[in-house]
């Protein structure tokens, strides 16, 4: 007999709710929704190498539909099913460059959700891990109307839950409503996501950093600096660190919430705002790692607490470890004080 006292992801959100005497249950069901989004998201990455779905072939397909590229196909999987719940009032997708607006015919709700349908999916063809990244706040703007872009624009720490989903070796969903940070791995015998990571937190320190060293020659002196002291050997200080770069954030990001560790995308000479967009990369993975312990900023500022100027604004980016973040920050500031001087 299979041991049944495993807890699905469907039991757990309606337990997350038990904890806010004040929820009505809208939540739980927009989460609910977005979990269905991953189930068919994740059928058609897995399926990817053997169905011709990366390129664009104009094709029709055998349901008679048009072949998109994964990431399309995400984009407006994720629309589908979370545009008739009556729970939003907007969306906002990597995808798309204004704000996605409820269908008329449909009940607007109080939330907004803003979404990366399929982030590294330039990856895929080297069957590389990639991820869909989603941020949940609740609407400013007032109740039973159309949402607008301010309702999109809201600083990260007003999210009321973010996560991401992982297509890897298994598909894995990893979110937070602000009780912790909690992992869920899809059984595809049944299609259920089962709790597989409780109440993640991250190490305080550790010895894995991440970033393109091709980037060395644009960096900041001071991050030239912090590099090549995780590269020296020094056991008391546990040196020289381990370099790991998958090149998809999710699953960078990821590995460092489990085992610990620094992920950074920062500026440089030639990208003074880094690579990263603010609102479906940097702010629900900075929610995710506070919730699990650790810390995420600019290299200045806490990323949650960044003002918003526009839907897909980029945003250098310092996140994982709480200890090994601070250490990069200093030695960014001792170099700028140095200059000033
Ligand atoms: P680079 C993937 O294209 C992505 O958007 C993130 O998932 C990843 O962290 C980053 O870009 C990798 O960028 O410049 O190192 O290839």
């Amino acid at each position: 007999m299979a041991n049944m006292n495993f807890q699905t992801l469907a039991r757990h959100i309606i337990e997350q709710e038990r904890k806010h005497p004040e929820a009505t249950g809208e939540l739980s069901s927009l989460l609910h929704d977005l979990s269905l989004a991953a189930k068919v998201i994740s059928l058609e990455v897995n399926k990817a190498g053997l169905v011709d779905i990366l390129g664009f072939t104009g094709d029709n397909n055998v349901h008679g539909e048009q072949v998109k590229k994964l990431d399309m196909y995400a984009h407006d999987m994720m629309i589908r099913a979370m545009d008739h719940g009556g729970h939003l009032c907007a969306m906002a997708s990597e995808e798309e460059e204004d704000i996605i607006h409820i269908p008329p015919h449909f009940h607007v709700g109080k939330y907004v959700l803003i979404f990366d349908p399929l982030d590294g999916s330039s990856n895929i063809d080297a069957n590389v891990s990639i991820g869909t990244i989603f941020s949940i706040y609740r609407r400013i703007s007032p109740d039973n109307q159309p949402g607008t872009t301010e309702d999109c624009l809201q600083p990260g720490h007003n999210q009321v839950a973010a996560g991401y989903i992982l297509y890897g070796s298994s598909t894995v969903l990893v979110y937070t409503a602000g009780s912790g940070v909690h992992g869920f791995t899809l059984d595809p015998a049944f299609g259920e996501f089962i709790l597989s990571h409780k109440n993640i937190q991250t190490p305080k320190k550790a010895k894995i950093y991440s970033i393109n060293e091709g980037n060395y020659l644009y960096w900041h002196p001071g991050l030239k600096k912090y590099i090549k002291y995780l590269q020296d050997e020094d056991k008391a200080t546990n040196r020289p660190y381990s370099s790991r770069y998958i090149g998809s954030m999710v699953a960078d990001i990821h590995r460092n919430l489990l085992y610990g560790g620094i992920f950074m995308y920062p500026a440089d000479s030639r990208n003074p705002n880094g690579k990263l967009r603010l609102m479906y990369e940097c702010n629900p993975m900075a929610f995710i790692i506070e919730q699990a312990g650790g810390r995420a900023t600019n290299g200045k500022q806490r990323m949650l607490d960044i003002q918003p100027e526009n839907l897909h604004q980029r945003v250098p980016i310092f996140i994982g470890s709480e200890e090994d973040v601070k250490m990069v920050e200093k030695f960014m500031a001792e170099v700028e004080v140095k200059a000033r001087k």
